[in-house]
């Protein structure tokens, strides 16, 4: 297919999803301005939200993707945002989701608010793995930006996204500022998704207690099922916890 067909494809399914769209009161310095994102608030194509706010269970507060299965000690932390989870590598400690819950997005925008209050830099937040391919975000995405230094790595609040768009490409966030991209990489999600987790590494074959999991502090998990611009991103990153939807 022709990648201005792909393009095509790509805005007739924002138009779709921002057509059943309720922004409410969202901030206006969501408000994106940038290319062919058609989207007119950051709220627009928000399909799932976790704000581990609660410590018996973990809801999604957009859509029906509630955790299945939680194995995390501490929920109730300090967070950007009202409380958050703290994720211990040494217990091996994972949140499971519904497996196939991103099958069929036209584009894909993941952010994180992440401490690693002392913990690994290198580990995944949230990765997920389908017959075709997988994803995982953390400090870093794919292949984009795994040689990230700095700030991103240090203690204290930091925000994550990775973007997957079919215009795109791959483009990795930190702190709302652009890490790296991958622009021939095209988002692989056909629609056989198997496992989707949170503070675990699924494309590591066999984890182990001691690897492949997230070591520190997670809190308000985004996903939009299109790709945020720059703009957008660095907006997210300027409300630092705020309430956008
Ligand atoms: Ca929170």
């Amino acid at each position: 297919m022709h990648r201005a067909s792909l393009l095509l494809l790509a805005a007739l399914a924002l138009v779709a999803a921002c057509a059943g769209d309720d922004a409410g009161d969202t901030d206006p310095s969501g408000t994106s301005t940038g290319g062919d994102n058609l989207c007119q608030t950051l709220a627009c194509g928000l399909v799932h939200a976790y704000t581990f706010d609660e410590a018996d269970a973990l809801p999604d507060a957009i859509g029906e993707a509630d955790a299945l299965l939680i194995n995390v000690a501490d929920r109730a932390v300090s967070g950007q945002a009202g409380g958050a989870w703290r994720f211990n590598t040494a217990a091996g400690e994972s949140v499971e989701l519904p497996a196939g819950m991103l099958d069929g997005l036209a584009g894909l925008t993941i952010c994180a608010w992440y401490d690693l209050d002392g913990g690994s830099a290198d580990e995944i937040l949230f990765s997920w793995e389908n017959s075709v391919d997988g994803g995982q975000l953390g400090p870093a995405w794919w292949s984009v930006g795994n040689s990230i230094s700095g700030d991103g790595k240090s203690t204290g609040w930091h925000l994550t996204c990775g973007v997957a768009d079919k215009g795109r490409g791959l483009e990795l966030y930190v702190d709302g500022v652009l890490q790296g991209d991958d622009p021939f990489k095209p988002i692989e999600n056909d629609g056989a998704s198997a496992r989707v987790a949170i503070g675990l590494d699924l494309s590591t074959l066999a984890p182990m207690p001691t690897y492949g999991y997230f070591d520190g502090i997670i809190d308000e998990i985004y996903i939009w099922d299109r790709g945020l611009g720059a703009d957008e991103i660095e907006a997210l990153h300027g409300m630092q916890g705020a309430s956008f939807w």
